[in-house]
């Protein structure tokens, strides 16, 4: 099959999926209490806020978040999570898809590099042969591709060593069970750079460098090894669910590494650095590592490059990669030992969500790198039943739906769900504590009063 073949194929098969993935309207009536708790708490947001602004200023204000975060729950200054209790397709819509910033979204007005016609795409370092700069217009020309990947931050699920685990220590934004979505990504695969520059055979480690936002001293390195076991599932990404990427995605382009955490996947990317060293930037070192009594720190080597202020001294624990298996319902996880409310969450401290009594179906989500095998469910401690998965399970890198029959009868319940992946990894019921409170995948108690 020709090149242009072959992606028009991956094109029609990435629109067929989308059709046919929207759950019907029923599925999620029966969270009609707390969706309704959800849109007026969302109302609280920007939207409402620019129509009750008194008078229009002279200069519009700078915005933090581009997009419209009306549906967004907002957890800190620059950080949004996906309203998972209101999550119902399978493609998370954008305005529904999580914003994990450092800093401020750099725009096309702020930071006029990142114009289409503007921005350039270095690939340099000692294990490259031919270094070259790309254009946005060089970068499209290469070959691309499509593909499902769930992007997830490493801190999602953080509020469980809180609510669950009592472990008072944890540092980081309360993300709830939202810091997740599942997009349509088109890029340019990491084989088609390293073709393009040729690979030396010393290269050991691959920086991603944006350098853009805030301080400039975003981007994240990758083991060369890690990117050659699936060199075309990891690339330069231009595109999120049929459109260019968003100003807080990442425009014009961002690298996209399925299956590890969100940090691999730097936004407003630069700048490619292939070495025979290793790269070592905050967000390997003080941030996005694991940091506790279970975890050893790395220590760097002789030749190793250091950027943006970061000494050997920062290296305080292990990076994260892999994210790991696990499930959510569409309900809000209630809050009371968290050291924070997000802005405009749908409950009150200790609030419980409701739903009437009678036949509910409850709905939820489970994801994992190598793709869901089973999605159990547990009511008040009596016993795992199996969920049953919603069509399509498009396997690794995504998420499934799951759905199960609850006769809620009145009082206080508590459900746990609980995923495998097709490895045979199952979530555990606790996770050792880490400092900054990175990937919990811990086995979910959801509590709800029927009434
Ligand atoms: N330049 C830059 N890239 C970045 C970040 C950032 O703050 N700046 N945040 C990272 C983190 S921690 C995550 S989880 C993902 C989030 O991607 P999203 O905001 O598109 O959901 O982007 C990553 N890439
Ligand atoms: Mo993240």
């Amino acid at each position: 099959m020709s090149e242009k073949r072959l992606i028009d194929e991956q094109d029609r098969v990435a629109r067929d999926a989308l059709g046919a993935n929207r759950l019907g309207r029923r599925d999620f009536l029966n969270v009609a209490a707390w969706t309704a708790a959800g849109v007026a708490g969302a109302a609280t947001g920007s939207a409402a806020l620019a129509q009750n602004a008194p008078a229009a200023p002279a200069t519009p204000p700078k915005r933090i978040i581009v997009k419209d975060d009306s549906q967004l729950i907002n957890i800190g200054a620059t950080v949004r999570t996906g309203p998972w209790h209101r999550f119902d397709s399978l493609v998370t819509p954008i305005e529904q898809f999580y914003v994990r910033n450092h800093y401020p979204t750099p725009t096309i007005d702020s930071h006029p590099q990142l114009r289409a016609e503007n921005w350039r795409l270095r690939i340099h370092g000692d294990s490259v042969e031919r270094p070259v700069t790309l254009s946005y217009e060089d970068l499209l020309r290469l070959p691309s591709r499509t593909i499902f990947a769930t992007m997830e931050c490493h801190g999602n699920a953080r509020t469980l060593f809180w609510e669950q685990q009592k472990m008072k220590d944890v540092a980081g934004g309360n993300w709830g069970m939202g810091a997740v979505g599942l997009a349509e990504w088109r890029y340019v695969p990491m084989s088609e750079i390293f073709d393009l520059v040729g690979l030396r055979s010393n290269a050991l480690e691959v920086l991603f460098w944006s350098g853009v936002d805030g301080a400039g001293d975003i981007g994240r390195p990758m083991p060369v090894r890690d990117i050659l076991e699936r060199p075309n599932d990891i690339g330069l990404a231009f595109r999120m669910n049929g459109q260019d990427l968003g100003p807080d995605h990442g425009f014009p382009v961002r690298v996209m590494v399925p299956g590890w955490g969100g940090a691999a996947s730097t936004k407003w990317v630069t700048e490619i650095k292939i070495s025979p060293n290793r790269f070592w930037v905050r967000l390997n070192t003080r941030g996005e590592v694991y940091i506790g009594p279970d975890y050893a720190a790395e220590t760097p080597g002789p030749n190793d490059e250091f950027r943006s202020g970061i000494t050997a001294k920062d290296i305080r624990g292990t990076p994260v990669r892999w994210m790991n298996v696990k499930s959510t319902l569409t309900v809000p996880l209630v809050l009371r030992d968290s050291p924070s409310l997000p802005a405009n969450y749908p409950l009150q401290k200790g609030q419980l969500p409701t739903v009437t009594v009678g036949q509910r179906t409850m709905t939820g989500y489970a994801w994992a790198p190598q793709g869901i095998r089973r999605v159990e469910y547990q009511i008040n401690g009596g016993g795992w039943t199996q969920a049953r998965i919603v069509e399509p399970n498009l396997g690794r890198y995504t998420w499934v739906r799951f759905e199960f029959p609850w006769l809620a009868a009145r009082g206080v319940h508590t459900i746990e769900t609980r995923a495998t992946d097709r490895a045979g990894n199952t979530q555990p019921a606790a996770v050792p504590f880490n400092e900054l409170g990175m990937a919990n995948n811990a086995i979910p108690r959801f509590e709800i009063q029927a009434v």
